[in-house]
């Protein structure tokens, strides 16, 4: 058992930080697809951490070629001056990406990818003498990570409420959440798509014009929002409405991106080319912070053509654009997808996950399984007035019986490394059926998260004794 550091200090993000410090939830270490937690639990990974470790945990291959790179480069300036890395990677990406989107700016997340995709979406349309193409449409429930762009472009409100106005000049079309008609569709729901995607243009047409819309974005699958699953048809027919009005398409895959459907990205999944690609996450296995936008080469040229000789032609960038360790990162995690065909791996999975998702269909509180790829999300009939607490509970009950889940609101998301074992994938369902199954017997008791991670309720115990210890030390000083 790892001792308990001070937990004062450090401000978790988008947790609950006076509920976590009371019941701090610890990993110490990673090997494939299990985390070992401070007080030596194991748990399976059912999440790949946040959705990003791929290719399973400590991998020995990105490990030596960051620490090679580390000792041999560690920085470079990343204006004005490069280093050969970051073109390797670029071309190394290039590669995996579907032919065509082929000149990548790389960033430091996937929130950073968002706020370039959008930049560049604006900058292009001003370039190309569009100026007044300067709206941006994104959907209900997007997610697009945390910074002012992203958020703008959002539809989570929980995220949204607290930060002011955000962006002018943006508008949302419907997601195409729809349990009522779809509830227990394998894979995605077969109606709809068309009449929902339409829903796009009656709003551009009525509501703006549409020469005045810079870019959609989307995610292929919402993933934050609980996986939410475009139906038949429906990303096509918003490619064949941005085509006809002259609008860029964003795809924002980071959560899609590496496999996660069993394709290389959603676009090889949906046969539907955007103009503009995001990811992070599975680029660098989650290993280092990293993310990166594809463009078309079109829009790329659009930039070098348009713009004087010599001047900079897009003002944006961070001081970790193409950073070495990431670059070195990325390039041994492309190899590892390679060499050990995980895409494939992951594809042939995806049937064995589907059915393991739908054996939770009558299991006490679900009122909805939706699975795409290597991604399945279980929805959950709320306790009256508290919403949330059941999918809380079933976290942590889960992670009680070494397994962990991912909640949001009341959806249980699941999206393991695809490194996984067909009898894991197994284990992960049936231990959610299990949790579920005893919060049904426990009634509004189960609900009640004190009651869970004894051990871990030790530790905040043994802090709060420390810090009175210290307390009265310095009293006595
Ligand atoms: N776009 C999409 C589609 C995402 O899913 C981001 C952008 C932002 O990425 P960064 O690297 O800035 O966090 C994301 C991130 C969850 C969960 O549990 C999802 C994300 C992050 C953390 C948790 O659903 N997605």
């Amino acid at each position: 058992m790892t001792k308990l550091p001070n937990l004062d200090h450090y401000w978790l993000p988008f947790t609950a930080n006076r509920q976590f410090k009371s019941m701090p939830r610890l990993f110490k270490a990673a090997k494939g697809n299990y985390y070992t937690t401070i007080d030596d639990r194991k748990l399976l990974d059912g999440t790949a951490g946040l959705w990003c470790v791929a290719a399973g945990h400590a991998r020995e291959e990105i490990a030596s070629a960051v620490a090679h790179q580390l000792r041999t480069l560690d920085y470079a300036p990343a204006f004005q001056n490069s280093h050969p890395l970051a073109f390797e990677a670029a071309e190394r990406l290039a590669d995996f990406l579907p032919r065509g989107l082929d000149r990548i700016f790389f960033t430091g997340s996937g929130s950073e990818s968002a706020d370039t995709a959008l930049k560049i979406a604006l900058a292009y349309h001003r370039m190309t003498g569009n100026p007044l193409r300067n709206k941006l449409i994104g959907r209900e429930r997007g997610y697009h990570g945390v910074n002012f762009g992203g958020l703008a472009v959002g539809g989570i409100a929980g995220n949204r409420k607290a930060f002011g106005n955000g962006l002018a000049g943006v508008d949302h079309i419907r997601h195409p959440l729809d349990i009522a008609r779809n509830a227990f569709t394998h894979g995605i729901p077969q109606d709809g798509g068309i009449e929902l995607a339409n829903e796009f243009e009656q709003r551009i047409t009525t509501l703006h014009d549409p020469s005045t819309i810079a870019a959609l974005i989307v995610e292929p699958m919402q993933g934050s929002a609980g996986v939410v699953l475009p139906p038949a048809g429906y990303l096509k027919r918003l490619r064949e409405i941005c085509d006809k009005y002259g609008i860029l398409l964003i795809f924002d895959e980071v959560i899609t991106g590496f496999g996660r459907l069993g394709t290389r990205f959603a676009i090889d999944y949906f046969g539907v080319m955007p103009d503009i690609l995001t990811c992070a996450k599975g680029l660098t296995n989650g290993a280092v912070p990293m993310g990166a936008v594809a463009v078309k080469r079109e829009i790329y040229d659009a930039f070098m053509q348009h713009s004087p000789a010599n001047a900079i032609e897009l003002p944006h960038g961070y001081t970790y654009t193409a950073h070495p360790i990431g670059c070195a990162a990325a390039i041994a995690t492309l190899d590892i997808f390679e060499n050990e065909k995980l895409v494939e791996r992951a594809g042939g999975l995806s049937d064995h996950f589907e059915k393991a998702a739908h054996t939770l269909k009558g299991v006490p509180f679900v009122k909805d399984v939706r699975n795409i790829g290597m991604v399945a999300g279980i929805e959950l009939e709320s306790f009256p007035g508290k919403v949330g607490a059941r999918a809380f509970a079933t976290y942590l009950k889960c992670y009680e019986m070494g397994v962990l889940v991912r909640y949001t609101g009341e959806i249980i998301a699941i999206s393991p490394p695809l490194t996984i074992e067909k009898s894991e994938i197994d284990r992960i369902f049936s231990c959610l059926a299990e949790a579920l199954t005893s919060l049904a017997a426990e009634g509004e008791q189960g609900l009640d998260p004190t009651r869970y991670l004894k051990n871990e309720q030790q530790w905040a115990a043994h802090q709060q004794e420390i810090h009175q210890q210290q307390a009265a030390l310095e009293q006595t000083a």
